[in-house]
């Protein structure tokens, strides 16, 4: 008999502002806070049905962002890493986090000259890669790398918002990417599934035991995703990606059960 892992996902509701979060998208204006709520249902019974525990933070009416939790820390072994976030209009969110996980884990902190948020940081076995983007820095990045013993690299973010949004792990050596969005040098050592720029937005994954969590809409990227061996959940992402946002946005993933210390 395998004992599964347990895992642990905070989330949060979208607010009632949501449809004023922050976006570059040309559709940001016309973002269904109905659809969304029901799209972020779905996200949960899929963490459900891999198994996750899921952890709700209450919502948030007046942080339009604050759904997109991933943002706000980064899970460091046994530890979270606030992220001091560039974004005025998101600094509050960091606080919330840090009241909510600080119950059960402890806080690592960054000094004010450091801007990172945690959809840049892509976690491996070996390595932890950081988006060097227009919301994290180098300074953040030289710090983080002094509280754990994995090796940690720079890549530049060329386009889009975050690291996270051009490429994400999916176990097993394995990244999903777009090479057109990043410096896509030091990550050669993966197998690639290559995602065309048209796709792009498939490139964000959230791989959960042998499931992949993607958005719905990507017929060949599914297919790609299968012909190595991994089960796909899709998910209608529309409203998220309209402000920016995709799968791992969503969540602060935790990989182990949870008691209050
Ligand atoms: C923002 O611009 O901060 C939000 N509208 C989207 C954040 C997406 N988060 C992520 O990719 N981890």
């Amino acid at each position: 008999m395998t004992t599964l892992q347990t895992i642990t996902a905070f989330v949060r509701k979208p607010g009632l502002s949501f449809p004023q979060a922050l976006s570059r998208h040309p559709r940001k204006n016309d973002i269904s806070l109905a659809i969304a709520l029901n799209q972020h249902e779905t996200y949960v019974e899929a963490l459900k049905k891999v198994g996750v525990i899921v952890e709700y933070l209450p919502p948030q009416d007046h942080l339009p962002d604050a759904t997109f939790i991933e943002d706000t820390a980064v899970i460091l072994e046994d530890k979270f890493l606030l992220c001091p976030m560039k974004e005025l209009s998101r600094q509050t969110e960091t606080q919330l986090t840090s009241s909510a996980l600080g119950k059960y884990l402890d806080r690592l902190t960054l000094d004010s000259m450091s801007t990172l948020d945690g959809g840049d940081v892509m976690d491996t076995p070996e390595t932890i890669f950081v988006g060097l983007s227009k919301r994290t820095n180098l300074r953040a990045i030289q710090a983080l790398s002094k509280f754990t013993s994995k090796k940690v690299v720079p890549v530049a973010v060329t386009k889009g918002l975050h690291l996270k949004s051009a490429t994400t792990f999916l176990g097993n050596n394995l990244l999903i990417i777009d090479p057109t969005r990043v410096d896509s040098s030091n990550l050669k050592s993966f197998d690639w599934i290559e995602v065309n720029p048209s796709e792009s937005y498939s490139a964000n994954c959230l791989a959960l035991r042998n499931v992949t969590l993607m958005p719905a809409g990507f017929p060949n990227v599914r297919d790609k995703i299968h012909a190595h061996g991994l089960k796909t959940l899709e998910i209608e992402m529309s409203e998220f990606e309209k402000a920016d946002g995709g799968i791992t946005c969503l969540s602060i993933i935790i990989p182990r059960q949870l008691s209050i210390h």
